[in-house]
């Protein structure tokens, strides 16, 4: 009789000094980038932002630079709960939300103010909401930026200069199609590779927007970079299903408003390197290509429109995303 006493003073003990308070918590938030970084800004303004919200009961410990390993990694770990949070690019998610292929197509936002309309707005909302069908939970529209190319062969001035080059990209089908239309020899491959096959020289060149180049010093491996604007890279704030189920509503509503608040914060520091990054290129000995012509490079990559649009059965989302800008 009087173990079981005890046992039940026990839990009665444990069950007082837990009521009305709630368990402290910690999620891990995975990037690619490094630390100092658009994502890394990101990812600090969503921990102080849950700090606050959370009275300091929930901690958001960051893991930059690939920790947790590559996109499409991380992009699995958030499905199975392996991974908590992440921010990421959308170009390997289309492998898992299919209709998230829309958004990489090339030349398809006009410019970032419009970008953050289509995103800001039901069409950003709608594909937040179709993350809940594959095992993750979209939070919220970040930013990478507009993507531009970098190589170390030769200048790129046109489309005629992609001839052969062999040019990372990111595992997006619409991309490999797009650059294997300009005549490039496309590498799918995860960014956790990408700086180390540069300098060994696997491959020649990479693509991606201002803040990745400046953020990794892409100067020390590269020597030419070519303004190209191809894609609209968004970056999306995701979270696990599996942490978010474990969640109360007000403590979800929590994730909601931090993962906006990393949001904003990509896109500050996006607009910034875009102000700053092509003379922190230059001084660093890049020879930065700013006359491009945007017609022949959108034309020479149009191909992989005809080729998928319809088969990703994202046509009528990517006609919506044309009119609504
Ligand atoms: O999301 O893989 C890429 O090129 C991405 O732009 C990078 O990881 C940042």
């Amino acid at each position: 009789m009087r173990m079981i006493n005890k046992a039940l003073t026990g839990a009665a003990m444990v069950a007082s000094l837990t009521a009305g308070t709630t368990m402290a918590q910690e999620f891990n938030l995975a990037f690619t980038p490094p630390l100092e970084s658009h994502y890394g800004d990101g990812g600090r303004a969503f921990a102080e932002a849950m700090a606050e919200l959370s009275g300091g009961t929930i901690t958001i410990n960051l893991r930059p630079a690939g920790a947790l390993g590559g996109e499409r990694d991380v992009i699995e770990g958030l499905q199975i709960g392996t991974v908590d949070l992440a921010i990421s690019s959308t170009g390997p998610i289309g492998n898992f939300v299919p209709h998230i292929y829309a958004l990489d197509f090339p030349f398809l936002f006009n410019s970032y103010e419009s970008a953050h309309e289509v995103l800001d707005g039901p069409i950003g909302q709608g594909l937040l909401d179709e993350f809940r069908e594959h095992d993750l939970v979209g939070l919220a529209w970040g930013e990478n930026g507009f993507r531009n190319i970098t190589n170390s062969l030769r200048p790129i001035n046109g489309p005629e200069d992609l001839e052969g080059l062999k040019l990372r990209t990111m595992e997006n089908a619409v991309h490999i199609a797009a650059f294997e239309a300009a005549g490039a020899n496309p590498t799918p491959m995860s960014w956790t590779e990408v700086l180390t096959s540069l300098a060994q020289g696997t491959i020649d060149g990479q693509e991606n927007p201002i803040p990745v180049l400046v953020a990794n010093n892409m100067w020390e491996i590269q020597d030419y970079v070519t303004l190209t604007q191809h894609v609209y890279s968004p970056a999306v704030v995701v979270m696990s299903e599996v942490r978010w189920d474990g969640l109360n509503e007000e403590q979800q509503g929590w994730f909601v408003e931090a993962a906006q608040a990393a949001a904003a914060a990509t896109r500050a520091t996006v607009a910034e390197n875009e102000a700053n990054g092509v003379a922190l290129l230059r001084e660093n000995s890049m020879e930065v290509i700013e006359e491009v012509d945007t017609a022949a490079f959108a034309a020479a990559v149009q191909p992989a429109y005809e080729q998928f649009a319809e088969q990703m059965g994202v046509a009528d989302l990517i006609a919506q995303i044309q009119a609504a800008q």
